[in-house]
């Protein structure tokens, strides 16, 4: 900016709050029609009246200020500390499918390393004809794809099972996110090393200090798993594994492994930490449900939602969210304005694909009654996301993990939300 257009600033920021506010009612009467002269559009305005910044202002750039709301956020009391620990994403505030890297969701068991490429190796040993070492450059030798998947940490909503928590989708859905990566099947990788017959299991480890070590079926690793070193486009951000990490498609967070240093291929599996006393659902009966890794078919409305308030009144409202599977696509979702009595179904923006975000939108005609909104997602399975109710009968209290119930918001008459349940 200029110094000229410096000085003339402070009055006419002045006079443009009062401009925003007669605007803002201009809308609220439901047309785009002007009436009256709106300063916004006859004065001549500060950015306007100088220059703007240069090319080398921003050689890698990060959202404009106003919109510096939309962030990653923790729950302080959920953990001890901030290094194992999780963030969520601003679910409530995105559009479209794609989650940009710079506010995806993050879990860490022992903190964000930094890992350069130039000392990066991959190992694959094990049961194998020939034990492997891979480098960075090695990795990026092989055939590559590009696919989108969805991620969502196995904890997702688990602070919701007893009953309605946390005021806002971010916190209660938001341990999700959904990228475009770029990578090597593993399946190339382990033909590579050569499965040897009696192999039927991998074991999968990073270089951080938890190595956050899992087993995953040899069925699966050599289906569709990726070992990615991409997210739409860029290389992986630091807390997301830079610079490789493993992405096991619908199936939970905790096993798209960050810093991939190692698959073993075992005739068994390990049956670590991170796959017994963590991530697993103990029942009513004590009895302990284990190797749940697929994510059941979820969805949420992000908009309007405690965090995204309707602030236009009644009229054209346009509610959105999201809806996932983990065991194929989204075929539909449903919309229930009246806590699930009766259902419209929504608007999908794209077919639903396998394991990724769906993002759906249904555009109604608000009267500025109260709503208990809620979303109700089907998959390529013929499955249905269950009620809260149903799915505590089968699941009992104990739970933490794996919560894909019907999410309920109660919008107020004047456009406020909260997290509610239905009986
Ligand atoms: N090496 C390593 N990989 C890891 C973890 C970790 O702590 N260390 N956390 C896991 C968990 S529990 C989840 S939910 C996902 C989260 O991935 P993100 O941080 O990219 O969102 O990474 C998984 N991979
Ligand atoms: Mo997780």
């Amino acid at each position: 900016m200029s110094d000229d257009a410096k000085s003339l600033a402070p009055s006419r920021r002045q006079f443009l709050t009062g401009a925003a506010a007669a605007g803002a009612g201009a809308v609220a009467a439901g047309a785009a029609r002007a009436a009256t002269p709106d300063p916004l559009i006859t004065e001549v305005q500060e950015w306007a009246s100088g220059l703007g910044e240069g090319v080398d202002a921003t050689p890698y750039g990060m959202p404009i200020q106003f919109e510096s709301d939309v962030v990653r956020r923790n729950v302080e009391w959920l953990t001890a500390d901030t290094i194992s620990s999780i963030n969520f994403t601003p679910i409530h505030a995105l559009d479209g499918t794609i989650t940009p890297q710079g506010c995806a969701f993050e879990r860490h068991h022992s903190g964000a390393i930094e890992l350069r490429k130039e000392d990066y190796r991959l190992m694959i040993n094990g049961l194998v004809e020939t034990p492997l070492v891979f480098t960075y450059e090695d990795l990026e030798r092989f055939p590559r794809e590009n696919r989108v998947y969805f991620c969502e940490c196995a904890a997702n909503s688990g602070m919701e099972w007893a009953g309605a928590q946390l005021n806002g989708a971010q916190f209660t859905h938001g341990m999700i996110h959904n990228m475009e990566y770029s990578g090597v099947s593993l399946r190339t990788l382990l033909e590579e090393a050569g499965v040897s017959p009696e192999g039927k299991w991998v074991y999968v480890e990073g270089a951080d200090a938890s190595s956050n070590g899992r087993s995953i079926p040899l069925e699966k690793a050599m289906d569709d798993v990726l070992v990615a070193f991409k997210a739409n486009g860029e290389a992986l951000r630091k807390e997301h594994g830079y610079p490789v990490r493993l992405v096991v498609p619908g199936w939970e967070g905790n096993m798209w492994v960050k810093w991939l240093r190692r698959v073993e291929v075992m005739d068994q599996p390990v049956e670590s930490r991170e796959e017994t006393s963590k991530y697993t659902d103990t029942l009513a009966n004590g009895v302990s449900r284990k190797w749940t890794w697929e994510m059941d078919a979820k969805s949420v409305v992000t908009s309007p939602s405690p965090q995204a308030p309707i602030k236009h009144g009644k009229g054209p409202l346009v509610i959105t969210g999201l809806a996932w599977s983990g065991r194929g696509s989204i075929t539909g979702v449903d919309v229930s304005l009246d806590g699930g009595k009766s259902w419209q179904e929504a608007r999908l923006a794209a077919p639903g694909t396998d394991k990724a975000l769906t993002r759906f939108y249904l555009d109604i005609n608000w009267d500025g009654s109260e709503m208990l909104l809620q979303a109700r997602a089907k998959d390529s399975s013929g499955y249905v996301q269950p009620t809260k109710a149903q799915l505590r009968e089968v699941r009992g209290l104990n739970s933490i993990y794996h919560n894909n119930a019907i999410q309920t918001w109660w919008v107020k008459a004047n456009g406020e939300a909260e997290n509610v349940e239905v009986s």
